[in-house]
């Protein structure tokens, strides 16, 4: 355990004195009792991010003008186009396809086989590389009720309640009823689920969960799955064509309002390219790389709600984008490790949040916004975090406990890439606890779509964590894998569909575009200076930023 100064191992000392007795507890099943409703809805008032003001101002344009979002959701908005419309050539066409799909984690590569499989010809278009995306770093699982005892309908209703009932209720039937066939269609491409000696799958809980329904592969289930979808993708390239580091930035429409394809940036040799399609899918992912409140995040690194910005220019309302996912647990040491997924299923092997003097502080299984409220009210109010040396509060995550319930071995078993991940710093989380704290996860709202993933502009199509609606204000661990290949599938299925009854568009425009920079000036928000979509997060500090220019 060399990994942790001196004065933090002193202070593991604590964890390790009330350790056999907790373990004693946890084996005869007892444990710290979970919140109440009311204390819940105390709790997530006074302490969760989502709950402060500050931060948070009324967008000034758009479909949603008037809402209150975070400041870096709304200055995205009030953004101008990286595009100089009128010095575009929009005769000219780059690409043709059925579908256009924009983005390639799990939601554009479920969509692209789903389209691909109803005869359609695809072209994905993504920022990085194919599968570079949140979905391939997905930890914990996926969760499915397909297994005796649970229903659709239990898992429907854990949805709902997780959301605080502010959830589409067709929204999560969709999702919750589709679970099943997913997993299945998953095992039938390849999918090495962890699975029982009897050849059953492995589920768990995951917080807020009334029935044991998280299929997972370790702790790399977003990885496994992709390594299927990218694999089957890569099998029907004669359909599905796939153009890497080429962001969209705007959504093209035709004279009747339709989508009508995109115009893409090159990375490499930043060109603009036009696509004309008959349907047009946006699957860009959320909006982690923006730090709302200045949090760390567990997204990678093309995170930059894009896919929000140009369906917005193109009249598509946004909903629910002032309600943030915090992660209750993000690495918070080592420095190297800042704002890593600590994946739930750490929890649900077992393993508890420990304050300063060792001692349990919440039910370690709650949903995440109240679990994150939790560790935040015993930092900041309870004054029980541990500090890190460069000066971060956290509280300990207890995993040596998983070993000593579930027999030696299980934490290198089942959490692999967690394990790796900390040894490199020489800190073996078999022995020695972790230091956590809330990490920004995900983009609870987005994209407003209707259970076949259908937006408000006919043939624009959205899935996966761009689009709102299905988690309300707060998502349970497993459902973002789930939402990803549920609604990308759905959206390939009904883009196959509608692009089947359309032809190609004579003309295509960015009149819209035009129309909403017409709109910035009247509304006096005039020039702030930035352009969105923004692509990619700027990291530079400002002593760089200052030899930049010019
Ligand atoms: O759904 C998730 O966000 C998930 C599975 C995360 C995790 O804790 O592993």
């Amino acid at each position: 355990m060399s990994g942790y100064t001196t004065a933090l191992k002193e202070l593991i000392k604590k964890v390790e004195a009330t350790r056999a007795a907790r373990v004693e507890k946890a084996k005869k099943g007892e444990h710290f009792p979970a919140l109440t409703m009311e204390q819940r809805q105390e709790w997530l008032k006074k302490y969760h991010p989502d709950y402060k003001m500050d931060g948070r101002r009324a967008v000034k344009v758009g479909p949603n003008k008037g809402s209150v979002l975070p400041e870096e959701v709304a200055s995205l908005l009030e953004s101008k186009s990286r595009l100089n419309v009128a010095a575009l050539d929009l005769t000219r066409t780059d690409y043709t396809t059925d579908l256009l799909v924009i983005g390639a984690g799990g939601a554009g590569t479920a969509a692209a086989l789903a389209a691909q499989e109803a005869g359609l010809k695809v072209l994905v278009a993504t920022k990085l590389r194919h599968g570079d995306s949140n979905t391939v770093m997905a930890e914990g699982g996926i969760q499915a009720a397909d297994q005796e005892g649970d229903s659709p309908y239990f898992h429907y209703l854990d949805v709902i309640g997780g959301g605080h009932f502010s959830n589409q209720p067709a929204l999560v039937a969709a999702l919750t009823n589709d679970a099943p066939l997913i997993i299945h269609w998953l095992e039938s491409m390849g999918m090495m689920f962890d699975k029982l000696p009897d050849g059953r799958m492995k589920v768990r809980h995951g917080g807020g969960t009334c029935r044991k329904r998280m299929h997972s592969a370790g702790d790399m289930t977003g990885a496994e799955i992709m390594r299927v979808v990218r694999d089957e993708a890569r099998n029907r390239a004669n359909d599905i064509k796939m153009l890497e580091f080429s962001p969209a930035v705007e959504i093209l429409l035709d004279e009747g309002g339709r989508a009508a394809g995109a115009v893409l940036y090159n990375l490499e040799t930043k060109e603009y390219y036009i696509v004309r399609a008959k349907a047009v899918l946006i699957a860009t992912g959320g909006f982690g790389r923006l730090h709302i409140q200045g949090f760390p995040t567990t997204n990678h690194y093309g995170a930059t709600a894009d896919g929000c910005v140009m369906a917005y220019r193109a009249g598509v309302a946004l909903q629910d984008m002032d309600s943030t996912q915090y992660h209750p647990t993000g690495a918070i040491y080592p420095e190297q490790n800042v704002g890593l997924l600590i994946t739930e299923k750490v929890r649900g092997l077992g393993a508890q949040l420990l304050n300063i003097e060792g001692e349990q502080f919440c039910f370690p299984l709650e949903p995440r916004d109240v679990e994150s409220a939790c560790v935040i009210r015993e930092c900041l109010d309870m004054k029980k975090g541990i500090v890190t040396p460069t000066g971060r509060f956290g509280v300990w995550l207890d995993s040596p406990m998983i070993d000593l319930l579930h027999g030696e071995g299980t934490v290198r078993k089942e959490l692999p890439a967690k394990y790796i991940q900390f040894k490199r710093y020489d800190i073996d989380i078999s022995k020695v606890p972790m230091l956590i704290y809330p990490t920004l996860h995900y983009q609870n709202g987005g994209i407003k779509i209707d259970e076949w993933a259908q937006t408000s502009v006919e043939g624009l199509f959205s899935a996966g964590e761009v689009a709102g609606g299905v988690h309300g204000r707060n998502r349970l661990m497993g459902n973002s894998l789930l939402d990803v290949l549920v609604f990308g599938r759905r959206a390939g299925l009904k883009a196959s569909e509608y692009a089947k009854s359309r032809k190609l568009s004579a003309k295509v425009t960015l009149k819209h575009v035009e129309d909403y920079a017409r709109e910035l000036d009247k509304t006096g928000v005039g020039d702030n200076g930035a352009t969105s979509p923004l692509l990619l997060p700027d990291y530079a500090p400002d002593h760089v930023k200052a030899r930049q220019i010019g």
